[in-house]
């Protein structure tokens, strides 16, 4: 089943709300009907916390066969998508939406981060445009784009999968679009660290014990080693987080040193 949460592109849309609004332009919009229709997007949709819809870049071309493509300038291999039809649906989608920002996606563009996540969230309203094929004719990005943006140093074949994984990295920071009230706070990234580890039911799973103080009901040992696990996975699994992080808190550095003191003692015995 397709839930239809289109919104009409023909008039302005009532922006007074906190909602945010996507549009995505892409030649692939069928990518997204499985996107829209799943887990907390699909909530956020229903909810009316957020608004979606992705735009095919096909119909705003000119001529017979709908071209959305071209041989690049100067010769080579590939396709450069064509800057008529990308612009007219660019121009669509901002005259429908007020107060966006359009991103391109494309490899050359700024590493997604969460802390982008959060500055886009501010917006009230993101076009992403897809790039295809070998790139889009530069001349889009001059007027039209506002933010270049790669979701890490390899290639992928368009721009859909990036547009999908910054929706979703977006819609979880507006406001209850998840269900616990603070849970986008308490995530990894959100204070530099990586997340404490989780256990659910069974005790004992292969042989494998939850950790004893998780059971005992004591609030605040629980959030000590949850503290603690916080800072040792960070170190062990990403120390590059650790080592660009220039406000670790006291309690923070307190626990890297106990660890050193560890390890020294390790050494000194040998
Ligand atoms: Cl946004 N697009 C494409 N085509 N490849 C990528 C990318 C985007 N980010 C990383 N690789």
């Amino acid at each position: 089943m397709i839930l239809s949460f289109h919104y009409s592109t023909s008039q302005p849309i009532n922006q007074s709300t906190n909602a945010m609004y996507f549009k995505v332009v892409t030649i692939f919009p069928q990518m997204f009907d499985s996107f829209w229709n799943h887990g907390i997007i699909r909530r956020a949709l229903e909810d009316k916390k957020i608004f979606a819809s992705a735009v095919n870049i096909r119909n705003y071309a000119e001529d017979r066969h709908q071209v959305t493509d071209d041989r690049p300038y100067g010769g080579g291999s590939g396709m450069v998508m064509k800057p008529e039809p990308l612009a007219a649906a660019i121009r669509d989608a901002s005259q429908t939406l007020t107060g966006t920002k359009t991103v391109l996606l494309t490899p050359q563009g700024r590493v997604f981060n969460q802390k982008m996540a959060w500055e886009l969230a501010t917006s009230d309203g993101l076009i992403l445009v897809c790039g295809r094929y070998e790139g889009v004719d530069e001349r889009i990005c001059h007027d039209l784009i506002d933010y270049e943006i790669s979701i890490g140093d390899y290639v992928l074949t368009g721009g859909e999968p990036a547009a999908m994984i910054i929706i979703d990295a977006v819609t979880r920071l507006i406001p209850g679009a998840l269900g616990g009230e603070d849970a986008a706070e308490k995530d990894s990234f959100s204070d530099d660290l990586l997340e404490h580890a989780h256990y659910t039911r069974p005790g004992n799973f292969e042989g494998q014990e939850v950790p004893e103080v998780l059971l005992s009901g004591h609030h605040q040992e629980i959030e000590k080693w949850r503290l603690e696990s916080s800072v040792m996975r960070t170190l062990l699994k990403r120390p590059d987080l650790l080592l660009q992080n220039k406000n670790l808190n006291r309690q923070q550095r307190d626990i890297l040193k106990k660890w050193r003191f560890e390890i020294e003692k390790i050494l000194d015995s040998q």
